[in-house]
């Protein structure tokens, strides 16, 4: 499989997140994408290469999955960070006043002029650092995704968007768990549009895939799937239940998994197999796996327990799905067995495609 890495993935790199009333170290660091990287030169998948789009298109396919208000926002978010103090070049931007939502009678549509209670209202959590380079990286990974999508909308099996910042908790107007732009979500979108007419997300990443599901959560065209730990104790906690299953239009085509905090690699396959189910009964024409590697049992932040042997075999249980496949790399936090972890899948994929 082709894989698509972001040349621009090191300009984002935050200092430090806010964790339980202290300042903690990075969790989701530059070293992450090297590791990977380097893994891929080891044990070759196929080419490896920076995306080449057209940045036209970029920001159309952007643009289906963003707000403008969001887009704008990030776009200027540096730059007006340090406009508020000159001394802020020093120091990642980071919110602290939020306006929850509309329902505690807060105001969502006026844009405050004031950067910090932008800040605020475009993110949901203090531990996602955005820095000088975020933009860049961010819009860099968009790339890949659109170069994997299309990849694969022109006949490949499979390709691989290798990219940091991840992008699955990032929504349609809000960023938040280290992620500002929904790679997978943009390429199950231009996946659609490129004539794929039903769209499968199936999710593998420790945490809820918060933010491709509200992305889709009202449509019939794109199924999102997540097996995740159970948000009643896991980040993000406020989605990612079993009840939740699409609204409207997309009533049914939302499934759930949460697993308890300490699941083994056996009841996860039981899961991932329900998933894959789930998948096949939707009749999808292709699919999109945002890959996250904090299911290890290694990974600081998790709470699975997964081992580098068992991700050969996950990944051949998704190749079972006979569908062309972009894979977005989003989570995993233990570094240095995340290059490890990642390729044992994706060669476990392709081995079975
Ligand atoms: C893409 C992805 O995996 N995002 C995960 C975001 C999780 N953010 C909250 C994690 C807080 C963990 N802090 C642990 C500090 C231990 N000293
Ligand atoms: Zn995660």
């Amino acid at each position: 499989m082709k894989t698509f890495h972001n040349p621009h993935h090191a300009g984002h790199v935050g200092q430090q997140e806010m964790f339980r009333g202290r300042m903690v170290a990075c969790h989701e660091v530059p070293a992450r994408l090297d590791f990977v990287l380097a893994e891929l030169q080891r044990r070759p998948l196929g080419p490896l290469a920076p995306p080449a789009v057209d940045a036209a298109a970029l920001d159309a396919a952007i643009a289906r999955v963003h707000g403008a208000r969001y887009l704008a926002f990030l776009a200027t978010a540096w730059d007006d960070w340090v406009a508020m103090d000159p001394a802020n070049s020093q120091r990642d931007a980071l919110p602290s006043v939020w306006p929850l939502a509309n329902r505690h009678g807060f105001r969502h549509d006026v844009l405050p002029h004031n950067f910090a209670a932008r800040l605020g209202l475009f993110s949901f959590d203090s531990g996602s650092p955005l820095t000088a380079g975020t933009w860049a990286a961010a819009r860099g990974g968009a790339a890949c995704a659109l170069a994997a999508a299309q990849t694969v909308a022109g006949g490949e099996r499979s390709a691989f968007a290798l990219t940091r910042p991840p992008g699955h908790h990032a929504g349609p107007d809000f960023l938040g768990g280290y992620c500002f732009l929904n790679n997978a979500a943009i390429a199950a979108q231009a996946l659609r549009d490129a004539g794929h007419a039903r769209v499968a997300v199936l999710d593998v990443d420790y945490h809820h895939g918060n933010g491709t599901q509200t992305i889709f959560y009202e449509r019939a065209d794109v199924l999102t799937v997540s097996l995740h730990g159970d948000p009643a104790t896991e980040y993000p906690f406020f989605l990612g239940h079993a009840d939740e299953r699409g609204a409207g239009a997309g009533t049914g085509f939302n499934l759930n998994l949460p697993l308890p905090r300490g699941t083994g690699v056996q009841a996860w396959r039981a899961a991932l197999d329900t998933a894959l189910r789930a998948v096949g009964d939707f009749g999808a024409d292709a699919l999109v796996v945002p890959l996250g590697l904090d299911t290890f049992e290694g990974d600081p932040i998790s709470g699975f327990t997964l081992k580098t042997s068992d991700y050969a075999a996950v990944g051949a249980a998704l190749a079972g799905a006979g569908l062309p496949t972009v894979f977005t790399f989003e989570g995993g936090y233990a570094v240095d067995e995340v290059g490890t972890n990642a390729v044992n899948l994706l060669e476990g994929f392709q081995r079975a495609a």
